[in-house]
């Protein structure tokens, strides 16, 4: 049972170190919390080591051998990454420390030069707090304000709200998530990008529950920012990408200040750096920028087709079998059209936090919370939900021992 149609579960999970171990003494762990941070195969975790073990050094500059080991290995994963989401350039794509810190870049550089009292920015509903507080302080500061795409009761925003939405020339900017943390449901970015740029305003996905599930080409969905985060793709915590059109990027202002970012410095005055470094200042997180090197590659041998084909199979049978119980309640899209590998629910009215403590007395790790998406949450009606996240290392067989221990939970409440 743990092989899918696609990937060998079996051989996939001989390479994840921590699956290997036991919770509350004998149970073997389910790990279930991928949309939080997903496990790093051995391949992730020695690439680390092998860089502090034999070529730790600063990059980009000095001359001796380990930097300019240190510096290639660095830039080498840049190229990686540029391939992996298609950008037309590896300038183009920019090494934060998070997914977060990439959004917050857009925020403090091109939004707060671009928008100005009475302008607007527009987001969804399903948003994470990421990509709606730093919206929050951006329109704040300069006396813009934040407007909303409504999402249906399926999780799915309606594409007519867009097009009403779209033509308020108030509007500056747009930015939504390709992939709900909390529902799954995936957005056509594609189409809202086109509708967007026929009024000019540009486009920013935050793709970090995305590109770690499903080819993502930022050329062919023509956004002009995306912004993901390595731990959530096999690689290290730590770092995040950014990706920008490089015409915008060229134009915008630098993000903080320091070494590296700039061409030259005199006592009065600076003049920075070329793209990507402008904005990358002092030194950047080079181990784990190298470990997730290794993650993509992990990545690209198993293929991002059957990734989410598996992802689809083993989702879809969760939910089937989810269904069986009583007394729960599904979020979202039921069917497989149009979403990931993330479900969340509720189980009659057990709290998602004990739900949560009695799962993991069956070596089960899932979320439960508001999964800091609080603006979802209000439009759901609840306060929060219980969470179970897929990845290439999930087997049928897990989601069976789930749809037990749910039942054991409900027979504990008397449900
Ligand atoms: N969601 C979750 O459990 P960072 O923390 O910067 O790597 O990623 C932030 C982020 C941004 N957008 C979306 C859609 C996300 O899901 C997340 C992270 C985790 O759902 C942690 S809260």
């Amino acid at each position: 049972m743990l092989q899918s149609s696609t990937i060998d579960v079996e051989k996939i999970r001989e390479d994840f170190p921590i699956l290997q171990r036991r919770i509350k003494g004998s149970h073997k762990l389910i790990y279930l919390d991928n949309a939080a941070t997903t496990q790093k195969p051995r391949a992730v975790i020695d690439s680390i080591s092998d860089y502090y073990t034999n070529y730790n050094s600063n990059i980009h500059r000095a001359v001796h051998q380990l930097a300019e080991e240190a510096t290639f290995a660095y830039e080498e994963v840049r190229q990686k990454v540029a391939k992996l989401i298609n950008a037309g350039s590896a300038d183009e794509i920019i090494f934060t420390r998070n997914a977060t810190e990439s959004i917050n870049l857009i925020a403090k550089c091109w939004a707060r030069q671009h928008l100005t009292k009475g302008n607007k920015v527009l987001i969804t509903e399903i948003e994470h707090h990421s990509n709606i507080v730093p919206w929050q302080l951006v329109t704040g500061e300069v006396g813009a304000s934040l407007d909303y795409l409504r999402v249906g009761d399926d999780g799915r925003i309606e594409i007519n709200d867009f097009k009403q939405k779209i033509n308020d020339p108030n509007l500056k900017l747009v930015s939504v998530s390709q992939m709900s943390n909390v529902l799954g449901t995936i957005l056509p970015i594609k189409e809202i990008t086109k509708l967007a740029h026929e009024v000019n305003v540009p486009v920013m996905v935050d793709a970090a529950q995305s590109v770690p599930h499903m080819k993502v080409d930022v050329q062919d969905l023509d956004c002009d920012f995306m912004a993901f985060s390595a731990h959530k793709m096999l690689g290290p915590t730590g770092v995040g990408i950014l990706f920008g059109k490089r015409e915008i990027l060229e134009e915008m202002p630098p993000f903080i200040g320091g070494g590296d970012m700039i061409k030259e410095v005199h006592k009065q005055t600076t003049s920075f750096n070329e793209l990507p470094y402008k904005f990358e200042a002092g030194t950047p997180n080079i181990a784990d920028v190298i470990g997730f090197g290794a993650a993509i590659d992990y990545l690209n041998d198993i293929g991002f087709k059957n990734i989410q084909e598996h992802e689809k199979e083993i989702t879809e049978y969760a939910l089937d079998r989810m269904n069986e119980i009583q007394g729960i309640t599904i979020y979202g899209p039921r069917s497989m059209d149009g979403r990931g590998a993330v479900i969340s629910f509720n189980l009659g009215d057990i709290h998602p936090h004990d739900l949560a403590t009695i799962l993991n007395d069956f070596g089960i790790a899932m979320r439960s919370g508001h999964h800091c998406a609080q603006v979802l949450m209000e439009r759901l009606d609840v306060s929060a939900t219980s969470r179970v996240s897929f990845y290439i290392y999930n087997s049928k067989d897990e989601v069976n021992i789930l749809i037990d221990a749910l039942q054991s939970a409900r027979r504990l409440f008397g449900l």
